[in-house]
Parts: C-alpha cells; sequence; structure tokens
C-alpha cells in the first residue's frame, strides 16, 4: 500500500491534522505526512502534523483538532504506545464521556506467528485484545491488502467516525512501500556509538548502568562487550520507552552505595519529562543522568524530536540538578567526568551526536530475563 494512497483516504473522511510517535513500521507514512506538510507532495493534500513527546499527548492534539473543527483527527502509534493512550481514550475519547471521534493507525510490533524482538512478543499478542477491551473498532492491513478493500475499508470507518466512534486500523510488518526517504543529518558529528564506548571506558568496569530503549541499549551492549568482553553490569531497557532514568532512581534509592548510571535519549527524556523534576526532588547522590541527543527518533527511523530547541543541561539545571555538562566530543565528555570524579552531586551529561548507526549493529542474544538474571547477580554483590 502507498502512503499516499492511504494519506488520501485520510483526507477524504475530512482528516487533517495527524499526530503520534513514530515506529519503523508507519516510517513511508510520516515521511509522506512531512512532506505533504511542506507542500512536497503532488496531491495538494497538506495535513498538519506532529510528532509528539508521548501517544497520550498526541492523542490531546487529536482531541483539541476536533474541539476545534467538528472533525477526527488520525493517531498513530507503534502498539507500544497503548498503554499511553488508554487513560485519554476511556476517560475522554470514549463515547460515555466526550464521545469524540478518532482514527488510529498502530504499526503492529509482536504480530504473533511473525519474528520480532522479545519486547514486542506479548505486546504483540494483546494488541488486538486491548484495543477491543477499550471499545474500539479495529480493522487490520497488510501489504496484501488492495486499494479496493482499502476504499471499503475507509467506507466503514468514514460511517463509524460519524457516529463518534474511535476506530483502529493495525497495520502489518510491510504494509506501507517505501516511499523514497530522504538522507538526514543534524549538523553533529560525534558518532552515537563512538560516544557510547567513550562513556563506558569512563564510567569503568563494575558501576551499574541502565540505558534506554532502541539502538543506544543496543549499543551498550555491542561496546561493552567489546571493551570488558561482557555486559553483565548494564540493564538494556529494551521496552518501556521513557522509564530507565526511573528504573535508575528505584535501584539506586535501595543502593544508596552505589554510583548509578543512566544512559537515555532525546525522544525517551521527553516522552516522560516529568522524571528529571521527580529525581532532582529527590536529589540522589551519586546518580549521573546522562541524555544521548541526537535530536531524533534514530531508532525507529530518524523522525524529529522536539529537542531541536530543548536545552536538557539547562532544564537539568532548572530542575535543581547540581552539576550539569554538554559534551561535543570525547574531549569534552573526559571534561566532564573528571569534574565528577570527587563530586558525589547529582549530575546530568548532555552528549550532542550525530544520527546515524551502523547496519550491522547487534542485538542482545540473550533473552530479557536472562540479561534480568545476570545483572542482578552482579550489581546486588
Ligand atoms: C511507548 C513507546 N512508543 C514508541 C516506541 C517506539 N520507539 C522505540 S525506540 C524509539 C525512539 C527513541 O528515541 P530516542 O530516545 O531519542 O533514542 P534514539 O532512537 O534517537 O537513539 C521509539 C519511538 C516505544 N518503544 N515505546
Amino acid at each position: 500500500m502507498r502512503a499516499s494512497y492511504f494519506c488520501k483516504k485520510l483526507s477524504e473522511l475530512g482528516i487533517d491534522t495527524v499526530s503520534g510517535v513514530p515506529d519503523s513500521l508507519l516510517k513511508n507514512f510520516c515521511e509522506y505526512l512531512d512532506k505533504s506538510q511542506n507542500g512536497e507532495t503532488d496531491d495538494g493534500i497538506r495535513f498538519k502534523h506532529f510528532t509528539a513527546e508521548n501517544e497520550g499527548g498526541a492523542a490531546g492534539i487529536c482531541a483539541g483538532a476536533y474541539l476545534a473543527t467538528g472533525r477526527p483527527a488520525c493517531l498513530y502509534m507503534q502498539n507500544s504506545g497503548i498503554g499511553n493512550v488508554v487513560n485519554p481514550i476511556c476517560s475522554l475519547f470514549h463515547r460515555d464521556v466526550y464521545d469524540i471521534p478518532l482514527l488510529m493507525l498502530v504499526g503492529w510490533r509482536g504480530e504473533p506467528g511473525v519474528k520480532d524482538e522479545p519486547q514486542h512478543v506479548f505486546q504483540g499478542k494483546a494488541t488486538i485484545k486491548l484495543l477491543e477491551d477499550m471499545d474500539i473498532e479495529t480493522f487490520v492491513v497488510s501489504k496484501d491488502t488492495t486499494d479496493e478493500e482499502v476504499n471499503e475499508l475507509f467506507e466503514t470507518l468514514g460511517k463509524l467516525l460519524k457516529d463518534n466512534r474511535q476506530c483502529a486500523v493495525v497495520v502489518k510488518k510491510g504494509t506501507f512501500v517505501d516511499e523514497k526517504s530522504r538522507a538526514k543529518t543534524n549538523g553533529r558529528d560525534y558518532v552515537r556509538e563512538e560516544a557510547i564506548g567513550d562513556i563506558l571506558k569512563l564510567i569503568g568496569e563494575n558501576d551499574p548502568v541502565f540505558s534506554t530503549t532502541g539502538k543506544i541499549s543496543r549499543e551498550v551492549y555491542e561496546q561493552s562487550d567489546k571493551i570488558y568482553g561482557n555486559h553483565s553490569r548494564c540493564f538494556l531497557t529494551v521496552g518501556s520507552m521513557g522509564h530507565t532514568s526511573m528504573i535508575a532512581f528505584g535501584y539506586k534509592a535501595n543502593h544508596p552505595e552505589k554510583r548509578v548510571f543512566c544512559i537515555d535519549g532525546d525522544g525517551a527524556v521527553l516522552m516522560h519529562m516529568g522524571s528529571m523534576a521527580f529525581i532532582a526532588e529527590q536529589q540522589p547522590e551519586n546518580f549521573v543522568h546522562i541524555v544521548i541527543n541526537n535530536n531524533a527518533h534514530e531508532s525507529v527511523g530518524g523522525m524529529d524530536t522536539a529537542a531541536k530547541h530543548a536545552d536538557f543541561a539547562a532544564i537539568a539545571k532548572d530542575c535543581g540538578y547540581k552539576n550539569v555538562y554538554i559534551a561535543e566530543n570525547k574531549e569534552e565528555l573526559e571534561k566532564a567526568f573528571a569534574a565528577i570524579e570527587n563530586n558525589t552531586e547529582l549530575t546530568l551529561i548532555e552528549v550532542r551526536v550525530a544520527l546515524g548507526a551502523r547496519d550491522d549493529l547487534g542485538r542482545p542474544k540473550e533473552t530479557p530475563r536472562e540479561n534480568k538474571a545476570v545483572f542482578m547477580g552482579k550489581v546486588n554483590g
């Protein structure tokens, strides 16, 4: 299915506001929306496209757009994001509350019978049931869905939306055929995997490291194995995007004697940014929060985050982190680590890196349960 055709059908339903959090299965769709917003498509349709900080926020935008226009909006997400929209769907959109129509587009990671990463397996199994439990009329599309079937689907969707229903189109892997993507750059040159290797060397061999969802954890895994021959003190937060700093905090609260490192991403920090204020309020000693900032959701296709104009070091300072540093290269990173060597106060280091990752970047070979067992054995001694 061409993303352009799907978008044309959206437009025919009167939808012109589209918001969500990117997913690799929806990459072509998101790229088409961006082009449309910039007036670069041939069909003359102009969507208002907002990449939100989390799926719940995107649902809010869709509700607001309806309140302004009386027309439904479209909310897109990876199925991992369903958890973030349960509350707005059940306590805002549903007909027992404000009765607001909504069309959701949900990337189906972990579809039963299709090989995927362990963090997607249960979410994939639960996806249709979760949507149906929220009273959402749910449909599935795949690469085999014909234009005729899409037309029929949109006729049904049109009727449901007129009745103010919430509907979901669940998108199987490979549904949207490739739009030509543009190579993206953010003007920086510190390669993220190199930065992660430098960070791990500066941390040393033993302190616990909690790393965020996506390629950051994959690079922590690869670099740690390369540098230390193992990654046993690394907790790889393969799912649960945006919660790594709180996982690290929960660990730290029970191990006051340890120095704890959290390696976060800009998209992940933005997703649940309140955690920064919480951690600052708690002022844990020997807690180092490192934000790898590439201004993008690089792991799922490089769509922009709202980090372009966000200064994480300044935000952390305002929240109450005592030491904040920005590093754009190895030397600046080394300076930041030298400055905190004998300083136990709460620290944030923003590491500004380039976009991109190796094509042959590995994935953990052990299961998350095995990672947990080895990690707990290593860091609780
Ligand atoms: C709740 C939720 N929404 C969306 C995703 C899909 N997802 C996985 S990684 C990622 C991007 C993370 O961006 P960032 O933290 O900036 O790290 P980067 O990928 O740029 O290294 C997204 C959106 C997810 N795993 N969970």
